[in-house]
């Protein structure tokens, strides 16, 4: 029988589960950062979220009635280890039993994400990633996952956006710990957890347990405005800064050597590449590539720069523009045609083509799912409902361009919008959102299907029903 296309939605724990102190669970860096800090700038917590922990039956049966046929989630790591390692704590294991049995019963596949930025505190006041014992730990969190959920869950992803995590904590500041422009730490916390990946995957292989294992990376394709040699070196440096640097160890099992190359050549410290993790690395390669996709690297040289970074995290009315900057390697360009959401952020759908094929370019024939991808607005309720016509429009045009791509022979599997309902947006709030059921955060987390939902639930009944004739 010719194998199911996926289609579904994506969440991650801390942003919709709330029950932030409930069942047994240990806190992450983010209840403290958005406990305790001033730079927590929209000054909300995900204490409640979209409180998935007590809606998960209505938003899985949500996900049914939507047809769609699979649910990214993932595992917050201090449900099962409170602290991050030690005793298994039980509640926690329940809890991820009834979704995961749930969503079975409804025949929605789980792809699940084992760590989506939420370390365990303890961790993270350790050096979290800095730190090489969190490694193992994570090994060892991951092992447990696989032994408890592995018999039913056949999709796994080790690590959420490892390379836009460690740029927002250790670039951009805008996460915890805060540092700036502190490149060490960036590229040894990508190492890290590079190596806990690949050793999560390592792991996984060994249980034999008939499933497949990625990692989730968010990147398009490289692409510039103009053309000439000063242009073609910072797509390639582009190239192995934003998708090459994650890809190339987690697919080939290898650091490319030039991205080395290059560190040295810019006075990055490189000590911590060790010989002996070589190993590691291509013992652990993936089975696929997690694609989420937002925008394209649209670059232009940066020879006399500055290095800065800039992310807006207050959306409409501020002047932030968002993007990033390293001098001697590229900086983020802007395309005056193209349509900006009201973060700044481009809007193109046919870019989701581009990063499709890209890739395929880059990894040829390597199974590639769209784990994110979606539209952010300020929707507002009118009597009731929300007529979020602009996303339907925009992720149109990203799913016909998805199709198009894999009609053209990329071995794309399976679709996840981002987000299965609204959630907390990292340090933006709530008041980004990106669901296609809205959550009334006033009103006890009341779901309201938008139209988006009955949009999408038509767009894979029309898919499916063109794929049954084809057969
Ligand atoms: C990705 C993250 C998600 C999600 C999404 C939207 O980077 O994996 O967790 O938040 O981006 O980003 P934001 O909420 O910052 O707009």
């Amino acid at each position: 029988m010719k194998e199911q296309f996926l289609w579904g939605s994506a969440t991650a724990a801390y942003q919709c589960e709330g029950a932030w102190n409930e069942g047994g669970r240990g806190l992450t860096q983010w209840d403290v950062f958005s406990h305790e800090s001033d730079r927590n700038l929209n000054h909300v917590t995900g204490d409640t979220a979209s409180d998935f922990y007590h809606h998960y039956e209505e938003d899985i049966r949500m996900l049914h009635e939507s047809n769609q046929n699979s649910y990214r989630f993932s595992i917050a790591w201090t449900r099962i280890f409170p602290n991050g390692y030690g005793e298994i704590n039980q509640e926690g294991v329940n809890f991820y039993n009834r979704i995961i049995d749930l969503c079975l019963q409804y025949h929605i596949e789980p792809n699940v994400t084992l760590h989506h930025y939420d370390l365990p505190i303890e961790l993270a006041e350790n050096g979290g990633w800095l730190n090489d014992k969190t490694i193992d730990y994570f090994v060892d969190y991951a092992r447990t996952c696989f032994e408890l959920f592995g018999d039913r869950v056949k999709l796994w992803v080790t690590i959420n956006e490892l390379s836009f995590y460690a740029h927002c904590c250790f670039l951009v500041g805008n996460y915890p710990p805060h540092h700036e422009l502190d490149f060490t730490s960036y590229s040894k916390v990508i190492y890290n957890g590079l190596l806990a990946s690949a050793k999560a995957v390592t792991a996984y292989r060994k249980l034999k347990q008939g499933g497949k294992i990625g990692i989730v990376h968010p990147c398009g394709s490289v692409e510039s405005l103009h053309d000439d040699s000063d242009y073609a070196q910072a797509r390639y440096n582009a190239e192995l800064y934003c998708i090459r640097c994650i890809l190339d160890p987690a697919v080939k099992g290898e650091i490319p050597q030039e991205l080395i190359v290059k560190m040295k050549d810019s006075g990055l410290d490189t000590s911590f590449i060790r010989e002996e993790d070589k190993k590691i690395l291509k013992e652990g390669i993936v089975d696929f590539i997690g694609l989420n996709f937002y925008l394209r690297e649209l670059v232009k040289p940066c020879m006399d720069g500055v290095t800065k970074m800039s992310m807006n995290n207050k959306g409409k009315g501020s002047d932030v523009m968002e993007g990033t900057s390293i001098h001697g390697w590229f900086a983020s360009d802007n395309d005056p045609w193209t349509e900006k959401n009201h973060w700044g952020r481009e809007v193109h759908p046919k870019s989701l083509y581009d990063a499709l094929t890209y890739l395929d370019r880059l990894y040829p024939q390597v199974p590639i799912y769209v784990t994110e991808n979606g539209h952010a607005l300020y929707d507002e309720l009118e009597k009731g409902e929300i007529h979020d016509i602009e996303r339907i429009r925009i992720v149109q045009g990203f799913l016909d361009w998805m199709l198009q791509a894999k009609k053209q022979g990329v071995n794309v599997k399976g679709y996840y919008m981002w987000s299965t309902m609204d959630l907390y947006s990292w340090v933006n709030g709530y008041k980004k959102r990106y669901g296609l059921v809205y959550i009334d955060f006033d009103d006890n987390c009341k779901r309201i299907a938008k139209d988006s939902f009955y949009w999408y639930k038509r767009y894979i009944e029309d898919y499916q029903r063109r794929e049954t004739a084809v057969i």
